[in-house]
């Protein structure tokens, strides 16, 4: 087929997902199109089947908000007709999906018919889209969709349950590519953060409000009282000084590393020995399973799509949103025996094996399939 994707290409969970599922697609012979403003972060190197077409906007006085969706459905118009794509597929409720519905129905009235999937990644839905700034447009372009695809069982519940939506989602899970994700040995890394073969506590997002990194923090100063630790936070984001500001307050600076953002995170979680998740709200937490791919256990909330993740009790422990006495007791019996780690470092990478990628990308495949057949306009 030939597939057009549009995502946010920089550091979200949602880019990433796009666009190594664009990747794998074009490894199985599809010919693929991302269509986004900047070159997707994981987008680094040529491959035969993939194309990639950049959205430029026009800057204009008149202009305190430059239009890019105006610019992104006149390029996806383009795109579809000159390319003659089969589909389009769109990461990210907003606004792509209303964006994409416009495409649609422009090429439309000119006798072109494109059908459109919507994948549902979290914070389109849990955070922002639910907002009344944004909502009448999510719900209008979801029920629009010629296919509707949630990241987990809890984002389909919560789209449902906070929009009148009236088409079907179909769950599709994030997905793992081991060739990438899996644990190296990188014992120079673990000799340079851990000196004297202390534990390490791993965290990694975009340090925003919702990720609860302060939670990380407090959970392993709890830890470190315990068991000899460092704790890596990978990433960066708005609360970073925050961060900072609690470390130093804590007495924690010196066991703390800031790596800030990495490209290949998969070379420090092959020597951490915890991952620490304690999101407000998680749809999936692709995160935690790159993390359960190289081997190593999750203590996370039991927020959104985590429990589909993190089996409580086997591949790490869930605790109520802002428990962090509990998460801390957790952490502390995974770590302080070497048995009980190797026990939940092999079901974790178990576990993640359910998520392989050869055996998610085929269910996309056979969705475009369906939804190209039965797509009514
Ligand atoms: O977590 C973020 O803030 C980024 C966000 C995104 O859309 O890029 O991530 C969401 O999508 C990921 C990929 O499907 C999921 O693994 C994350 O759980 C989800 N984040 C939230 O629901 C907060």
């Amino acid at each position: 087929m030939k597939i057009g994707i549009v995502c946010y290409p920089t550091y979200g969970g949602s880019g990433v997902v796009a666009t190594e599922l664009g990747l794998g697609l074009a490894k199985r012979g599809h010919e693929v199109h991302f269509i986004t403003y900047k070159r997707p972060a994981r987008l680094t190197t040529f491959h035969a089947n993939v194309f990639y077409h950049e959205v430029t906007t026009e800057d204009y006085p008149l202009f305190e908000y430059t239009p890019y969706d105006t610019a992104l459905a006149s390029k996806l118009v383009d795109v579809v007709k000159f390319e003659n794509l089969d589909l389009l597929h769109v990461h990210y409720a907003i606004p792509h999906a209303a964006v994409a519905y416009m495409a649609k129905k422009i090429l439309l009235s000119e006798g072109r018919y494109v059908p459109v999937i919507t994948t549902l990644h979290g914070t389109d839905i849990t955070l922002v889209g639910n907002n009344n700034a944004f909502a009448p447009v999510v719900a209008f372009s979801i029920n629009k969709s010629d296919g509707v695809t949630a990241v987990s069982e809890s984002l389909k519940q919560q789209t449902y349950d906070y929009f009148d939506i009236h088409n079907d989602i179909r769950v599709i899970n994030n997905f793992i590519d081991f060739e990438r994700f899996r644990k190296v040995n990188k014992d120079h890394f673990k000799k340079a953060i851990a000196p004297n073969g202390e534990r390490i506590l791993v965290h990694v997002s975009n340090f925003r409000k919702v990720k609860r990194v302060e939670d990380v923090i407090h959970i392993f100063q709890r830890v470190y009282q315990r068991i000899p630790s460092k704790l890596m936070l990978i990433g960066d984001g708005p609360e970073r000084h925050n961060l900072e500001e609690l470390c130093r307050k804590l007495g924690l600076c010196h066991e703390t590393r800031f790596l800030g953002k990495q490209d290949a995170v998969e070379e420090l979680l092959a020597v951490s020995d915890l991952f620490i998740m304690p999101s407000q709200a998680e749809s999936f937490g692709l995160a935690a399973l790159e993390a359960m791919a190289c081997e190593v256990p999750v203590i996370s909330s039991n927020a959104g799509g985590l429990p589909e993740v993190n089996i409580h009790g086997k591949t790490g422990y869930l605790s109520e949103v802002g428990d962090v006495e509990d998460m801390a007791r957790n952490a502390i019996h995974i770590l302080e025996n070497d048995e009980i780690l190797r026990k939940f470092r092999i079901n974790a990478l178990e576990q993640a094996r359910r998520f392989d990628i050869d055996n998610i990308l085929p269910d996309y495949e056979a969705y475009y399939e369906e939804v190209v057949k039965t797509a009514v306009y």
